[in-house]
C-alpha cells in the first residue's frame, strides 16, 4: 500500500450496510487460491439449508459459472455469470452495476432467496468489495504463494470479515510454515477471524460453513 494512503481509502467503510434481502458474501483473493472450489463446497454444503444462488466474475469467459455448473453444485437457475471485461476488482468496487443486475436477477427469480455468494474473478491483494454490493467478505489466499502472503497484508488479508488460507495440504511441499501464516494473520487483522484449511483434504469446507451460519444468524437476529 502506498505509503501516503490509509486503509479508508481502499475499504468502502462510508457505504452503508443494506438491511432485508439475502445475505450476500463476497469471496475474493488471487488467481487459483481456491474461489470457485470454496464457492462449490459452500453451494453443496449449505444448498439444503439454505435457499441459496451464485454469481461468478470472469474477465472474458463464463468458465468459473460453467465449473459450477459442470459439477451440479445448485440448479443452474441459481448461478449467474458476470464477463466483467476489465480488471476485476473494477467490478466489485467501482462499478459494481453488472453484479448487482446478476444479483437481482437472481433476487427476482427465486423471491425466497436467503444467501448469496459473489466470486470476484482473481485480483491482487488490494482488492475489496464495496458493501454496496456485498455484506460480508471472505479474502482466500493460499499457501503455494509462500508463507510471506499474510504479513504483505493489504485490504483483502487485514480488513476482510473473514480470511481463508487454503492448501494447507500444499505447506509441506512448498515450504510453507502454517504457524507463521496463523501469527501474521492474527497480527495484522486484530480480532478479525482467520480460517486455515485444505478443500482437498476437506471438499465440505466444514468450518467456512459454520462461518457463514453465524453471519447468516447474526442478521436476522439484527
Ligand atoms: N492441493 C489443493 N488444490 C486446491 C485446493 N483448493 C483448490 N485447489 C485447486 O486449485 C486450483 C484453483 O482453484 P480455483 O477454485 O479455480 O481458484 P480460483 O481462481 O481462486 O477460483 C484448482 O485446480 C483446484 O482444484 C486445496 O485445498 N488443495
Ligand atoms: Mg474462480
Amino acid at each position: 500500500m502506498p505509503p501516503d494512503h490509509d486503509l479508508d481509502d481502499y475499504v468502502d467503510a462510508a457505504v452503508p450496510h443494506r438491511h432485508g434481502g439475502p445475505l450476500r458474501v463476497g469471496l475474493g483473493g488471487p488467481v487459483g487460491s481456491g474461489k470457485t472450489a470454496l464457492a462449490a463446497a459452500l453451494c453443496r454444503t449449505l444448498g439444503a439449508e439454505y435457499d441459496l444462488a451464485v454469481v461468478t466474475n470472469d474477465i472474458y469467459t463464463t468458465e468459473d459459472a460453467d465449473f459450477l455448473r459442470r459439477n451440479a453444485v445448485l440448479p443452474d437457475d441459481r448461478i449467474e455469470a458476470v464477463q466483467t471485461g476489465c480488471c476485476p476488482h473494477t467490478a466489485i468496487r467501482d462499478d459494481i452495476t453488472a453484479n448487482l443486475d446478476a444479483v437481482e436477477l437472481l433476487e427476482d427469480r427465486h423471491p425466497g432467496l436467503e444467501l448469496v455468494f459473489v466470486e470476484s474473478g482473481g485480483d491482487n491483494l488490494t482488492a475489496s468489495f464495496s458493501y454496496g454490493l456485498v455484506d460480508v467478505q471472505v479474502f482466500v489466499v493460499d499457501v503455494a504463494g509462500g508463507d510471506k502472503v499474510p504479513r504483505k497484508g493489504g485490504p483483502g488479508v487485514t480488513a476482510s470479515d473473514l480470511l481463508v488460507v487454503n492448501k494447507t495440504d500444499l505447506a509441506p511441499l512448498v515450504g510453507a510454515d502454517l504457524d507463521v501464516m496463523r501469527r501474521d494473520s492474527a497480527t495484522v487483522r486484530g480480532d478479525r477471524p482467520t480460517l486455515l484449511i485444505s478443500l482437498r483434504e476437506d471438499p465440505t469446507a466444514a468450518a467456512v460453513a459454520d462461518w457463514v451460519r453465524e453471519q447468516v444468524r447474526v442478521r436476522v437476529v439484527a
